[in-house]
């Protein structure tokens, strides 16, 4: 692939790299994405499964959703895209991900400053008493919502429903890592979920150089300075490798 010289020189001479991610970064690793063809919402009703309300009208069954996504997500493991995105972290002294995903797959990578926007998979909290539960404190897999040990309450996904305020802090440190940034990546997201969409636009508006890594054209594509289409998985080794030549 051959890259824009104007890209090229900002790669060159960037100091601090933001990589803004979303569910398509872990398509080539086999998890569904949500939207576009054989995304998740295609089959699914989000208002049945990913709100609160929903949990406490059929918790046994979002539950076993997440066992279910969970499996899948344990089968697989990072692709080139988060390998790549990782080995970076070699080439800048400052290199964050601001992740929508909730796969971990960026940690398994190896990257070091990971900002999970929508929390973890796996990871669990208690509704009532807020109690934090791993999956490895208790039995996790079966197909009926576990209960809280300490309070009885059920136990939920610690993942960011619709309608539910994202981990403040971390939205805030992800936001001014992607303001203070000199070139932010958009890769494999299709930029429509807020607030996690206002972190690339406020990027740019603070002066970073924003490129978008998709299949196809987003919502955020006219506002990029530069896009780049096809899969995050071959694409991001092939900018690592123009990284790897300036060295
Ligand atoms: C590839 C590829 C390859 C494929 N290579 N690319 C302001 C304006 C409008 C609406 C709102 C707003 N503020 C809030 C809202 C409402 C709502 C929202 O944004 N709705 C919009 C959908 C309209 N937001 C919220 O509710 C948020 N909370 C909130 O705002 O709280 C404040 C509040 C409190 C109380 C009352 C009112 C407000 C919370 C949002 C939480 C999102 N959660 C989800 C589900 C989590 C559950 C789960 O995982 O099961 O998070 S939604 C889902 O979308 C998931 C994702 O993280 C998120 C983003 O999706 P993403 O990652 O972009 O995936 P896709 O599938 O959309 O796109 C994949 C892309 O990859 C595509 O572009 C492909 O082309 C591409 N691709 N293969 C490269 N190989
Ligand atoms: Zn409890």
């Amino acid at each position: 692939m051959l890259f824009d010289n104007d890209f090229l020189d900002q790669l060159r001479k960037a100091k601090s790299i933001v990589f803004f991610t979303g569910a398509g970064i872990s398509a080539e690793s086999g998890i569904p994405t949500f939207r576009g063809k054989d995304g998740i919402w295609n089959k699914l009703k989000p208002e049945e499964l990913a709100n609160f309300n929903a949990f406490l009208k059929n918790p046994d069954m979002v539950w076993e959703w997440y066992q279910h996504r969970k499996t899948i997500i344990n089968e697989t493991g990072p692709n080139p895209a988060h390998v790549a995105i990782a080995e970076f972290e070699k080439y800048y002294n400052d290199v964050t991900v601001v992740t929508q995903n909730v796969d971990n797959l960026h940690h398994r990578a190896g990257s070091t400053h990971v900002f999970e926007l929508h929390g973890n998979i796996e990871k669990n909290y208690c509704i009532d008493c807020l109690e934090r539960f791993d999956d490895t404190t208790f039995e996790m897999t079966g197909k009926t919502v576990p209960h809280c040990d300490k309070c009885g309450g059920l136990i939920r996904p610690d993942i960011v429903w619709f309608g539910e305020f994202l981990p403040q802090d971390v939205f805030a440190k992800g936001e001014q890592k992607a303001e203070n940034s000199d070139i932010c990546f958009v890769v494999g997201t299709s930029a429509v979920v807020y607030p996690a969409a206002y972190i690339p636009l406020g990027a740019k508006r603070a002066g970073s150089f924003l490129v978008e890594v998709n299949i196809e054209p987003t919502e955020i594509s006219s506002t990029v300075d530069y896009s780049l289409f096809g899969k995050a998985g071959e694409i991001m080794p092939q900018i690592l490798e123009q990284v790897k030549l300036f060295i």
